[in-house]
């Protein structure tokens, strides 16, 4: 039982070592406001978890920025464009012709890891494995977030708590029932991924519709390959032993114009089902939400964490105002303001997942307008634009300034 003690005080209370909540505390620094980040795993839990591997333009402009890329940019693979393969045959979006921009390939693990290096350097505060993270007085102008670390329950009392704790954290789920408008949907397949000590034999990610289900090639670095498979939604991992994953690899990915697979060691393997989910308004009194604690997209079309790096571009201008002026305009628009970014990167990763995916409930009818639309996409200049400038990230802050609402 933790003992009653301490209170301590910042300026924003942040709950999350993730993406948002570190990429936050970068910003609110920049700013000059104190922050306290809490994560209730361990360090070198959070800078081994696999996930990400695209940061779109816009997130690495900010990152350099901040000065938090001088790794990446010396790590990272930049890429010009995307290969589609449509029942074997592969096709190419030039980013670089279509938007004059690109993508950067770095593991979400190594920006976690660099994030949380900087702030260490500068004696900024993140406290790893606290328990019992709870937060109070979100409608007062000093919530709290009330915490245990090493046996001792500690109250830090804040002018804003940001909830940066990822979809199953507790700072969503402490906004009363009624409060939020929940949006959900589950998708009928998952994502097994794998990654693989075996060196990419292309220099593209391949993005692959076949009929035995989706597939994609992606990589890490000139030495390891990062490959996922569809598979049913209650897929059992103990059913996909190492040869089994790289015989489906290997019938998905291969192209009539020669692209083969290279296998090697599997380093790492999980099954991650899919889902569409928002909530709204990602505010409540002084308790915002940002990330994956306030919305999820399937993974298809790369977008997550680059989403929760954008909204704590919004929040970081909406907190500053408030702690520097009282002005709690910047905190009342915040939602509304990422709700145009959220849904338009919602539209775009269901449209990727709809006509990639093989579903399980599609009759021939349904599987020929899938091919017809994934054929117009990589050959009309058009759709392949619209695709490319989704795909690199559209800019960051108010997507649609025109349109008030
Ligand atoms: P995170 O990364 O989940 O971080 C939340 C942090 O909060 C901690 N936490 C708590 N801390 C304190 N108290 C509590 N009670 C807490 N409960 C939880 C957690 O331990 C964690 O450290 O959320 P954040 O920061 O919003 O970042 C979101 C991204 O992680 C996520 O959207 C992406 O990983 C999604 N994603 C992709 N995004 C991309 O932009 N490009 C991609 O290529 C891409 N590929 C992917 C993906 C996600 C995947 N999986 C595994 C879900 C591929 C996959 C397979
Ligand atoms: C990855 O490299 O992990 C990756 C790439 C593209 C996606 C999702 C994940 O759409």
């Amino acid at each position: 039982m933790a003992r009653v003690s301490r209170e301590l005080r910042t300026q924003v209370g942040v709950v999350g070592a993730g993406p948002a909540g570190l990429v936050l505390s970068h910003l609110l620094a920049a700013r000059g406001i104190d922050s306290v980040v809490l994560e209730d795993r361990s360090r070198s839990y959070v800078e081994q978890r696999v996930r990400a591997g695209v940061l779109e333009q816009p997130t690495v402009e900010l990152l350099r920025r901040h000065g938090l890329a001088e790794r990446l940019d010396r790590e990272a693979l930049v890429h010009h464009g995307v290969q589609i393969a449509v029942d074997g045959h592969r096709h190419r979006i030039d980013f670089a012709e279509l938007t004059g921009k690109g993508i950067t390939v770095y593991g979400q693990q190594e920006v976690v890891k660099d994030l949380i290096a900087a702030r260490l350097a500068t004696g900024a505060p993140i406290v790893f494995e606290v328990e019992d993270v709870r937060v109070a007085d979100a409608l007062s102008d000093r919530p709290a977030v009330e915490y245990v670390d090493g046996g001792e329950r500690v109250t830090l009392r804040c002018d804003v708590v940001a909830g940066c704790d990822g979809f199953h954290g507790v700072c969503r789920p402490s906004i009363p029932a009624g409060q939020l408008h929940v949006y959900d949907r589950e998708h009928p397949f998952a994502w097994l991924g794998i990654l693989a000590k075996a060196a990419p034999t292309t220099e593209e990610l391949i993005y692959s519709r076949h009929d035995r289900g989706f597939a994609l090639y992606s990589m890490r670095s000139p030495e390891v390959t990062r490959l996922y498979l569809q598979v049913a939604p209650d897929e059992d991992i103990a059913e996909w032993p190492d040869d089994r994953i790289w015989t489906e690899l290997a019938t998905r990915l291969p192209t009539a114009d020669g692209f083969q697979l290279l296998d090697g060691p599997v380093i790492e393997k999980s099954i991650t089902g899919m889902r569409s989910f928002v909530v709204a308004p990602m505010r409540f009194g002084r308790l915002v939400l940002a990330g994956d604690a306030a919305h999820i997209v399937p993974p298809t079309g790369a977008k997550g964490m680059n989403l929760a790096i954008a909204d704590v571009h919004v929040l970081a201008g909406a907190i500053e105002r408030l702690v520097r002026s009282g002005d709690e305009s910047g905190l009342d628009g915040y939602s509304a303001t990422c709700a145009q970014r959220v849904w338009r990167v919602q539209h775009f990763s269901w449209w990727m997942t709809s006509m990639l995916h093989r579903f399980p409930d599609h009759d021939d009818f349904q599987r020929q307008l899938q091919r017809a639309e994934l054929t117009y996409v990589v050959n009309s200049r058009a759709a392949s634009t619209a695709l490319a400038e989704n795909y690199v990230g559209l800019p960051f802050g108010r997507l649609y300034p025109e349109e008030d609402r």
